[in-house]
């Protein structure tokens, strides 16, 4: 079922793959629901909970008390779990905290940037099998570093009208002031405009369904988002020494995301592309969501041989994969060969649900070639900087004639002038005194 290709049949396939088409009906409906929205506020909120989650509320938060009787529904092991992850997604996230700064110079110029938390944040959770409470920690804790005063999750309710009380439990610990139950387009529709119930807030995070995600590009401008997210990756580059058992673990677990996960190793080793495609035979009659696993690696599944190492990361960086498994000898040396990627794990003990859960890095990467363009969603995609300017009398003097002459000749003179109403001033000044 794992298909072993060469290098130019799998670019061959790329290449087909990536005519893509808009998906119009999609668009449709997306953009009914945010004018429903829109008009009738809290009243489409619960007509649409009702149509797609199959729940009338009665109000569209979770209470004080569905907070606390959720923390009383999960394991205690659940809990130090969380807590331990919490802490290595705080302390890494830490790090990538930035300052304001400011220059002085000689002649009395003050410039600078000023940086602020973005106020109020809305963080969509996913419902149903994607609950994930991995995904609230990964999004909170980096708002919560950057500052965010507000930060609420949108998750839309089960068929009984509560929430999933791992990701009640989640959101908990990592210290949201607010969760609606509401999900689906209409969800980002309310964060993007507000309602009565439901705050507009600055910026959206999260990931979710293609409603959602098509919903997240239409309300782009009006509020901020972090990226359109696409199905999950992996990619390994294995030589001789990788563990062929590892490899086809590491593949398996991104291949049971979905149907169009996509899991990719890229070997200069034959024996072991054969090695890692039995064991992928063997390991997938245990695990749970096997069918899921199936359709995904013949859709998207690949063992691709390569001649050496070049030619491994040559594709590595054509395919931007969102994580990258390094399975070769001293893998660090072979870091810098890798311009596109959302993250790199090293070596045979760096499995990739590392990452997913608690090594500290964000588990939300850029997807679908992305990568050569962005990064990972960390404290800096919750801030925004501001650009501080001062001058002095004599330091605007001395820029003056260049600032006029810019001015003059876009022809804009009334930018000429305000710079020449002041020296002037300043020369008028010199000849009185
Ligand atoms: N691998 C996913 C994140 C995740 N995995 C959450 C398990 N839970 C992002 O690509
Ligand atoms: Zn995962």
């Amino acid at each position: 079922m794992m298909r072993v290709i060469t290098r130019d049949h799998y670019l061959g396939e790329r290449l087909m793959q990536q005519v893509g088409f808009a998906d119009k009906e999609l668009d449709q409906s997306v953009l009914e629901i945010i004018s429903q929205v829109r008009q009738n506020g809290d009243d489409a909120l619960y007509d649409y909970t009702e149509k797609f989650d199959g729940v009338r509320l009665d109000t569209l938060t979770v209470t004080e008390k569905e907070l606390r009787e959720a923390s009383k529904l999960v394991n205690q092991d659940f809990i130090l779990a969380l807590d331990h992850a919490k802490e290595n997604i705080t302390r890494f996230h830490e790090a990538q905290k930035e300052q304001s700064w400011s220059i002085y110079h000689d002649d009395g110029r003050l410039l600078g940037q000023q940086i602020t938390p973005i106020e109020k944040v809305g963080v969509y959770v996913p419902g149903g099998k994607a609950a994930y409470p991995s995904t609230v920690l990964m999004n909170v804790i980096p708002a919560r570093l950057a500052g965010v005063k507000q930060i609420s999750i949108a998750t839309p309710p089960q068929a009984d009208g509560k929430i999933n009380p791992h990701v009640l439990a989640a959101a908990h610990a990592a210290g949201v002031d607010m969760i609606y139950k509401i999900g689906g387009a209409q969800a980002i529709a309310a964060l993007a405009y507000g309602t009565k119930s439901i705050g507009k807030v600055g910026k959206i995070v999260g990931p979710g369904n293609a409603y959602v995600a098509r919903a997240k590009k239409w309300v782009f401008g009006d509020v901020a988002i972090d990226m359109v997210a696409g199905p999950s990756e992996i990619c390994i580059v294995a030589d001789e020494t990788a563990n062929p058992r590892y490899a086809a673990a590491d593949l398996l677990s991104q291949a049971e995301h979905d149907e169009q996960a996509s899991s990719i190793c890229i070997t200069t080793s034959e024996s072991l592309a054969r090695a890692i495609k039995e064991e992928i035979e063997v390991q997938l009659g245990k695990l749970d969501r096997r069918e899921i696993i199936k359709k995904s690696l013949a859709n998207n599944g690949r063992i691709i041989i390569v001649g050496d190492l070049n030619e491994a990361f040559e594709l590595v960086n054509v395919m931007a994969p969102e994580h990258l498994q390094l399975m070769i000898q001293n893998p660090a040396d072979s870091m810098h060969m890798v311009k596109n990627a959302g993250a790199i794990f090293l070596g045979n003990y760096s499995p990739e649900p590392l990452g997913d859960y608690a090594a500290g890095p964000n588990h939300t990467l850029p997807t679908s070639g992305t990568a050569i363009f962005s990064s990972p969603l960390g404290v800096y995609d919750f801030v925004k900087k501001t650009s501080i300017i001062q001058y002095g009398k004599n330091a605007l003097l001395s820029a003056s004639d260049s600032i006029i002459t810019l001015a003059n000749a876009e022809g804009l003179t009334a930018h000429a002038n305000s710079i020449q109403i002041r020296k002037d001033e300043q020369d008028a000044a010199t000849v009185y005194h």
